[in-house]
Formats: structure tokens, C-alpha cells, sequence
């Protein structure tokens, strides 16, 4: 059997991609294991409709019923949203092992680009990257994320990285993986609840449409990932140093509760969400959405490239 074979395409994604209509790939991970219920749930429909309203067609990706789902109905994301770290948490190994036990799972960034190349989606919307994490000199904590985005021909628009992370070491991670990044109408590049991360971005691009036409030269050239940095709306961004109180702490009862590996990430934005009484999760839910729109916006000027 194919790789592709292991693939359900909706059927509006389907006729998108046959007719050469935008289309913009959704990670699951940031339902099942970023948010908790019933606020992934609403994130996940509005980000949607975001697109949609966009002129694009989402394609949230997940793993199910034993297949790489790519455009998930109503019913699935209630389901996966429900389901929450009750479902896996799948990296890139982890993949044909969920597969064969046709376990439920969110997909990372580095997943979710995956199946997305291998169904012929270009752009890809998320919240933050996996990076470098802090002490990765001792962890080798490094996430699969920087490696895909060396290797795999999406562009992926985030909010930055979370200050979660050592930012200065994600940067040089990747640079080393040939990853161009690009700051969208900004120099800085931004750290997820805050717009700035103290780090330059290598390029800046001001519209979709400048943005479209770098990814058609990427793609010319037979290269890997671009990952696009959007900053917070100005209204949902924290100050830097307000923010790094609660990272700082999060981190303290990570190492005190001995937590490591995939579990990481999840533990400490629920920690840091509970430490900001729930409002670390309404600017991480802004940044989505404003992600989503920039998303849409070039996935639209790409396919009015390639008319
Ligand atoms: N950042 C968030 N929310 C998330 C993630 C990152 O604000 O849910 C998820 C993404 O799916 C990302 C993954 O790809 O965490 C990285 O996990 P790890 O560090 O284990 O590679
Ligand atoms: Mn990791």
C-alpha cells in the first residue's frame, strides 16, 4: 500500500485540492493536549470560520479510526476536543504505531505538516512551535517540530515560540535546519503571549501576497518548511516580563513534579493557564484566530499564483 492510502480526505477538502482552491491545514495537538474543554472545543469552530470567512477551506488533521484524517466534521472535533490528553500525543515516530492500534490522537506541528504534505496542503495554521527547551543541554530536550520544518515543503504561520523555551537556541536550531523565518509585518521575532522576544527575525514580509511570492521561489528551489512569525494582536499581547513570572514559576513545579519528555509542553501551559487564572489561554486563543486569518490570506494568494 501507498503512504496516501493511510489518508481520509474530507470530501470539501478534496474537491478543494482537485480544483486548486486555498486550503489551510489545522493542527490537533492544541485541541487534545493545549487546551482544556470545552474552550479547545470553541477555538477549534472558530478557527475554522476564520478561514472559511477568509475565502480558504480548513483542514484540521488528526489521527482516527485508524487514519490520517485530514478535514475533520463536527462530530470528530466534539470528539477529539472531549477526549483531550485521553488521546495520544502524536510526534512523528508515533505515527504507524497509532495507526496500527487505531488510537486517537492529536497531531503536533511537525505531524501535522507531515500528513499535510502528503495530501497536498501548502500552508498551515498554529499557535506556537515545539523549540529548544531550557537545559536541552542536559534533556536533548529538542522538539521534533525543527526538524520537519527543515524537511517538509509547508509553511507554517505562528505566533513565534513560547518563552517556555530558549528561544536563542530554537533560532539556532533553526538556522542549522535551513529554515527560513519570516517576521509578518514585524523585525522581531515574537515570543507567543508577548510580540516581542528580545531575537530579530532573518526577513520581514509585509502582505500575503509578498509572503506567496517567496513560497513559490522555496518551492521552486525544492526546499523544506518557512515559518512564518505573526505576533499577538496588540490587544491579547502580554508585556514580556509579566508573562516570565508565570513561565518561571511553571517551570519550578515542572522540575519539582519530575515531569519530562511529550508531557512537558501540556503541563506547563496548564500550569501557566492556571497561574494567570485563565488568561494566558484568551490571548493564546487570539493569536490562533490572527494566525488563521494570515494563514487563509496567503493560501489565497498562493493559489491565485499557480491560476
Ligand atoms: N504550543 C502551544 N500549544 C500546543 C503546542 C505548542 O501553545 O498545543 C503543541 C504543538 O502541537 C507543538 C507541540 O507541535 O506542542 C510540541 O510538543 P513537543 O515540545 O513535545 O515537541
Ligand atoms: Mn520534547
Amino acid at each position: 500500500m501507498s503512504e496516501k492510502s493511510y489518508l481520509s480526505v474530507s470530501p470539501e477538502v478534496g474537491a478543494a485540492l482537485a480544483n486548486g482552491a486555498p486550503v489551510v491545514a489545522l493542527e490537533s495537538t492544541i485541541i487534545t493536549h493545549g487546551m482544556p474543554y470545552p474552550q479547545n472545543l470553541s477555538m477549534a469552530r472558530d478557527v475554522e470560520s476564520v478561514i472559511s470567512a477568509q475565502g480558504a477551506v480548513p483542514a484540521t488533521i488528526a489521527v482516527m479510526d485508524g487514519k490520517l484524517k485530514v478535514g475533520l466534521s463536527g462530530d470528530d472535533l466534539e470528539i477529539l476536543a472531549r477526549e483531550g490528553h485521553k488521546a495520544a500525543k502524536a510526534s512523528r515516530r508515533d505515527l504507524s504505531a497509532l495507526l496500527a492500534n487505531r488510537a486517537m490522537a492529536g497531531t503536533t506541528v511537525a505531524t501535522t505538516m507531515q500528513i499535510a504534505a502528503l495530501a497536498g496542503i501548502s500552508v498551515f495554521a498554529t499557535g506556537g512551535i515545539g523549540g529548544v527547551h531550557r537545559g536541552a543541554e542536559d534533556s536533548f530536550d529538542i522538539s521534533a517540530d525543527l526538524e520537519e520544518l527543515g524537511r517538509t515543503p509547508v509553511a507554517v504561520v505562528c505566533a513565534g515560540a513560547k518563552s517556555i523555551l530558549d528561544i536563542a537556541k530554537t533560532l539556532e536550531v533553526l538556522e542549522t535546519n535551513g529554515v527560513p523565518v519570516l517576521g509578518f509585518g514585524t523585525d522581531d521575532f515574537p515570543a507567543f503571549w508577548a510580540r516581542e522576544s528580545g531575537y530579530k527575525v532573518d526577513h520581514r514580509f509585509d502582505d500575503a501576497q509578498s509572503v506567496a511570492r517567496m513560497l513559490k521561489i522555496q518551492n521552486d528551489l525544492g526546499m523544506g518548511g518557512v515559518l512564518i512569525a505573526n505576533p499577538v494582536p496588540e490587544g491579547d499581547a502580554w508585556e514580556a516580563s509579566a508573562i516570565e513570572r508565570f513561565i518561571t514559576q511553571a517551570l519550578a513545579d515542572a522540575d519539582a513534579e519530575g515531569i519530562s519528555g511529550k508531557a512537558t509542553t501540556p503541563f506547563l501551559l496548564q500550569r501557566i493557564f492556571e497561574l494567570t487564572e485563565g488568561k494566558s489561554l484568551q490571548s493564546n486563543i487570539a493569536l490562533v484566530k490572527n494566525n488563521a486569518k494570515v494563514a487563509a490570506d496567503i493560501a489565497v494568494a498562493l493559489a491565485g499564483r499557480r491560476a
